[in-house]
């Protein structure tokens, strides 16, 4: 049961905040799923319970050993470390929160299911008043039909011996597995701020912001009032209200305005909300960053504050040599560097929901964002089942990402098979849930399917297509891809008279290798595809619907072994390690020139 967690954890006047992260104790389960339940892997007896390896919080635990089977691990695997509650947060009777998936001194807590989404369970009653408490968490990788995204688990055999289980799935990234992000152990007092949503309107030179906080723990008969009070970015108060829920307005407000479409992109105002008892005291106190912008769309093009848009990025991985997917903030300050050196302004977070420091990040630099459910590469077999995983998964997303001005579309799928006769109503149904919690941002999927033959597209605000001209089909042929693009983007607009993007394209290419004539693999080659694209997309700005294009990928990044993959799929225009291919440069030149002419 998710019991809360839509807020970030934060230490403020009222609240205290730590995280759990370090290097904790970690086993591998045996294939026998109960194992470690039965021989009491929860308990306080670390040593009865059998020995353990060190592993580093937050992080993939796949890439730090040394051996396969750990890299390769299916199943069952289990965290455990010890914590102290400060007694102050016990003496005020804060209540103490975990924001995650655990078990606690031998008590089952919470339970979770998804990657990528954060829940959070009240502990106040289980955590020891002196000494330590055992946090352990138990981990599992399986993917099989009804989840969300989908495998299956193929047996090996030796002779007639089953010597391993192997996890299948048709997505192209490694199902990394471990705590990829931080874990927070915070505090706040018993009635508490549980959510706050805020939508912005712009008027002229005038900001609107509607509000809603909600609060928990309030005894029957008892009543707190709010006090709203927005900080400008020097933290001066620039307005006030009241009310818990209401409209506030900013004359001459500065808007959020994306990276190199104003001189002072991604601008924040802090909205600052606290319940006040009936003695005027203060009960709890939470800052919300937002930002003051508006997303619209019509049946050509995207709008943010009423300015037309070009969505310039590329579909990016949550990926680094040794933590995997782990939370890493010098990988991400570094990405964002990098974005606004290509001159770009988006991406699109496939194929699932990223860290929340990442949209923060996106927030404070004007970098919009496609925020991608994890309904990777779904297959419409099991659709009842599936349903109610995805519906879920979005219901999540939502949650969590509703506050951040940096998220501009919602993207539902990444490549589901939308030519299935099921597509029509599922995709129907999915759709008209997000937008019965968010009617503020344009619904889009990721398609690859033939226009023709898709079922999906009707149900969207904004087309994305996916599409390897050039690679996949007609492999070494630059030639075909312009008017392949030009054709297909037309096609598009033209059966749903919307606007449309451009999500995919690409090529592998191995930094280094160079090849004349352009020869797949070679950085020439990456170039010269790009190149063709990039003729397409201008035919298309002129024909007035194009809102954007994203090549696939930002950096190179690991995938399941096949033999289509040189250690891993390599069509980043930055390495790994996040160095630049001829690519990036090229894409640069491109990204900059046309910031400069919007
Ligand atoms: C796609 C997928 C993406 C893959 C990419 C590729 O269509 O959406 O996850 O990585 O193609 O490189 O094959």
């Amino acid at each position: 049961p998710n019991t809360g967690g839509a807020l970030y954890p934060q230490a403020t006047d009222t609240r205290d905040m730590m995280t759990l992260d370090g290097i904790w104790n970690f086993r591998k389960s045996p294939t026998d799923p109960e194992y470690g339940y039965r021989n009491g892997w929860y308990e306080q007896d670390l040593e009865k319970s059998g020995p353990v390896i060190p592993m580093p919080v937050p992080s993939s635990y796949n890439d730090v050993g040394e051996d396969a089977s750990l890299r390769d691990h299916v199943g069952l695997v289990w965290y455990d470390r010890r914590f102290y509650v400060p007694s102050s947060w016990q003496q005020n009777k804060q209540r103490i929160w975990l924001r995650f998936s655990s078990w606690v001194n031998g008590k089952l807590v919470t339970y979770h299911e998804m990657g990528h989404l954060p829940f959070e369970v009240e502990i106040t009653d289980v955590v020891c008043e002196k000494g330590s408490n055992l946090l352990t968490v138990v981990v599992d990788n399986t993917l099989l039909s009804d989840t969300v995204p989908q495998g299956s688990i193929r047996d090996t055999f030796v002779g007639i011996n089953k010597v391993k289980q192997e996890q299948t799935y048709t997505f192209d990234f490694f199902n990394y597995a471990g705590i990829h992000r931080s874990v927070f152990l915070y505090s706040t007092p018993q009635i508490y701020i549980d959510d706050v949503i805020v939508n912005t309107d712009i008027q002229g030179l005038t900001g609107f912001i509607v509000y809603n906080v909600t609060q928990k723990g309030l005894s029957d008969g008892g009543s707190v009032e709010c006090l709203i009070q927005i900080l400008d970015k020097n933290d001066s108060q620039v307005a006030a209200a009241n009310d818990c829920a209401g409209l506030i307005e900013i004359g001459n407000a500065h808007f959020w305005w994306p990276y190199l479409m104003h001189p002072n992109p991604g601008y924040l105002y802090t909205f600052r909300v606290s319940l006040i008892g009936i003695q005027g005291e203060t009960i709890d106190t939470y800052n919300q960053k937002i930002g003051i912008r508006t997303v619209t769309w019509s049946n050509t093009t995207i709008f943010i504050n009423d300015k037309p848009i070009y969505l310039k990025g590329f579909g990016m991985h949550e990926d680094s040599d040794l933590r995997g997917k782990g939370w890493d903030p010098v990988l991400w300050v570094k990405n964002f560097n990098l974005i606004r050196w290509l001159g770009a302004n988006a991406f699109r977070t496939s194929h699932y929901p990223y860290a929340e420091e990442i949209y923060q990040l996106a927030d404070a630099q004007g970098i919009m964002i496609i925020d991608e459910c994890p309904g990777a590469e779904l297959k419409m077999k099991h659709c009842a089942i599936k349903y109610v995983a995805h519906k879920q998964s979005l219901t999540e997303l939502i949650r969590r990402d509703k506050n951040h001005p940096s998220v501009v579309m919602w993207s539902v799928s990444n490549e589901p098979r939308s030519a299935n006769r099921l597509a029509d109503a599922y995709f129907g149904e999915i759709v008209r849930h997000v937008k019965s919690m968010d009617l503020s941002r344009p619904v889009t999927i990721a398609i690859s399917q033939h226009y023709v033959a898709d079922r999906a597209g009707q149900h969207l605000d904004v087309i994305c297509f996916n599409r390897y001209n050039g690679w996949y089909t007609s492999t070494g042929s630059l030639s075909i891809i312009t008017n392949n693009v030009v054709d297909e983007a037309n096609a598009w607009h033209l059966k749903h008279n919307k606007p449309v993007i451009m999500t995919e394209y690409g090529a592998d290419t191995i930094a280094g290798l160079h090849l004349i004539p352009e020869y797949v693999w070679a950085e020439e080659y990456q170039v010269a595809l790009m190149s063709e694209h990039f003729k397409a997309f201008d035919k298309l700005r002129q024909a007035g619907f194009f809102a954007g294009e994203f090549i696939w990928n930002f950096a190179d990044f690991k995938t399941a072994q096949t033999i289509t993959r040189v250690g891993g799929n390599k069509k980043g225009i930055f390495t790994r390690s996040r160095q630049p291919k001829a690519s990036a440069h090229h894409l640069r030149t491109r990204y900059l020139s046309l910031a400069a002419a919007d």
